[in-house]
């Protein structure tokens, strides 16, 4: 396995709408390998395919106590959305900065799995802000899209301003 890099907040590569997979091949079972190693080194709860620089619709979520509970989406897609929550969101691609987001409380998703077969699930809480933010990635966007502009100026100068260090 290995650690992939992952892109740092304004690269324009995290804006790339992802397509989806034709086929569950060993070739996407090896990038859910490194995707997978990557997010828990990190450590994250999610992680796009998009911010690895892979355009294509797969995501990994574990938000499990134990670390132990990989989820694996392939083209995933919300089918029902319900409710509203907000909670303060995190991205690996915009280090540092944790920011209230409101999303959907519930939803239905619709996905492959690991084998390529397709399946339906609910969720809601903190898995739902997830697969949300997950998929947004794959959508080319970014949590820090739905702050206001100022926000987003400042989070951008403060991404720019650690680069130089
Ligand atoms: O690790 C992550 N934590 C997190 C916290 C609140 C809401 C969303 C997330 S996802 C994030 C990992 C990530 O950037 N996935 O794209
Ligand atoms: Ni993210």
């Amino acid at each position: 396995m290995a650690i992939l890099k992952i892109l740092n907040y304004p690269d324009p590569r995290l804006y790339t709408v992802a397509k989806p997979i034709a086929a569950v091949d060993s070739k996407i079972h090896r990038l859910i390998d490194n995707m997978a190693e990557t997010m828990y080194a990190a450590p994250g709860v999610g992680l796009a395919a998009t911010q690895v620089d892979v355009h294509q619709q797969l995501i990994l979520i574990d938000i499990s106590e134990d670390k132990r509970n990989l989820q694996v989406l392939i083209n995933p897609k919300i089918i029902t959305s319900s409710g509203k929550q907000d909670y303060e969101e995190g991205c690996l691609s915009v280090p540092g900065i944790y920011e209230q987001v409101t999303r959907a409380e519930k939803i239905t998703v619709s996905a492959l799995n690991h084998d390529g077969k397709p399946f339906e699930f609910e969720a809601e809480g903190l898995l739902a802000v997830c697969i949300q933010h997950e998929i947004d990635h794959l959508l080319g966007k970014v949590f820090v899209e739905y702050l206001s502009s100022l926000k987003q100026a400042r989070i951008k100068n403060k991404m720019k301003k650690r680069l130089r260090i």
